[in-house]
């Protein structure tokens, strides 16, 4: 196996650097569309085979170094009773949103094994996909972040502001934290559940820690990432933190106990090494739209991105995920530019 990215992720010396993609199994590619015009998406995250099928497409056609299961931070408040559908067109929505105390008694912890052991088979099903390859990659797991998680389930699908979740914050902070504390407890089962079953580092998704102040975020957010990272640490897996709209929040990213921090195409991995000091890898952060332009510029920002992280371990990434209007070229071409220029660092 290419162990390039585990070895990166761990802070060792290696002769270039990994490369992969967030989003990287999705829309852009004709042959997820084809697996996704056949089932729906919950269907698809549910059925092994699918998941082993749709996770290894980026590897095979794209060149990536790792893969990430395909699955959704969604599953877990899904596997708490919230009910989760995916409408066309509309995104992702919970039938049952909980916005206070009442709420949360009408949710139930999950047994983890039982309520999202499709997960695991799906995780030994495309670790036996990943193996039957020429040049097998390992398998990252993931989780969202309790307070991402809330978010969505406080509000009953997306919204770029949250209102549900941070009136909650304000009016009642205890009762958010037991929303908080049975959406950690459950993450942890199933982040320990991911490993066992064969998921080679674990990265958690943050993507709306950004709404926060840093002193707010130390507060409501941070301890439960703290208590994930900290139940992961006796496995031994690299653990990655991704926080997007963050730029304010990395004094405090760099407080955790993960290995790895994902950083969003906003701050310069310059200044994101300056601030986070020399014990962390980094990870990210071309502008996902980037991969929009033409393949030059594509080229010159990936080598200058290349420049920006020179000085310390480094996974090269997206700064968030893959724009689905991606042209597959333009994606290998990425991918290419990073094999082609990343070394040595
Ligand atoms: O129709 C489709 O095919 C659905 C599109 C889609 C896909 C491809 C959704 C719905 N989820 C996924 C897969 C997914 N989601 C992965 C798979 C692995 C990979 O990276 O290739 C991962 C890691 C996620 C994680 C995820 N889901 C996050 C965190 C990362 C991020 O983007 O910030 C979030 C916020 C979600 C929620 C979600 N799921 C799907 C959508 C459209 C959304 C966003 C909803 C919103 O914010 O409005």
């Amino acid at each position: 196996m290419s162990d390039l990215f585990l070895r990166e992720a761990r802070g060792e010396a290696t002769e270039r650097r990994p490369v992969w993609m967030m989003r990287q199994a999705g829309r852009y590619l004709a042959e997820y569309r084809a697996v996704r015009a056949e089932v729906d998406f919950l269907t698809l995250c549910r059925t092994p085979d699918l998941v082993a099928e749709v996770t290894v497409q980026p590897v095979r056609l794209v060149g990536v170094d790792a893969a990430i299961l395909f699955a959704d931070i969604l599953l877990v408040p899904d596997a708490l009773g919230a009910g989760l559908q995916f409408v066309q067109g509309d995104g992702p929505s919970f039938r049952n949103p909980v916005r206070d105390r009442a709420g949360i008694g009408r949710l139930a912890k999950p047994d983890v094994g039982k309520a999202l052991g499709y997960v695991f088979d799906a995780i030994r099903t495309t670790r036996r996909a990943l193996a039957a390859l020429p040049d097998p990659v390992p398998l990252i797991g993931f989780a969202g972040t309790p307070w991402t998680l809330a978010a969505y389930l406080t509000q009953g699908g997306g919204s770029q502001t949250y209102p549900h979740l941070l009136a909650w914050s304000y009016r009642d902070p205890e009762g958010l934290e037991r929303l908080l504390s049975l959406i950690t407890d459950v993450t942890i089962d199933y982040v320990l559940g991911q490993v066992e079953a064969g998921a080679q580092a674990i990265q958690l998704f943050d993507t709306w820690g950004g709404l926060l102040s840093e002193e707010r975020w130390r507060g409501l957010a941070m301890p439960h990432v703290a208590r994930i990272l900290e139940a992961l640490a006796g496995t031994g897996v690299p653990r990655i933190v991704f926080a997007r709209g963050s730029a304010h929040l990395l004094p405090a990213l760099a407080d955790l106990p993960a290995e790895v921090l994902s950083i969003d195409w906003t701050l310069p991995l310059s200044e994101a090494r300056r601030i986070a000091g020399p014990g962390k890898v980094l990870q990210g952060n071309l502008d996902p739209a980037a991969l929009l332009g033409p393949v030059d510029e594509l080229e010159r920002l990936t080598a200058r991105l290349l420049e920006e992280a020179a000085g310390g371990p480094h996974i090269v990434n997206l700064g968030h995920g893959i724009f689905k209007q991606t042209a597959p070229d333009h994606a290998r071409a990425f991918v290419r530019a990073v094999k082609e220029l990343g070394q040595p660092r």
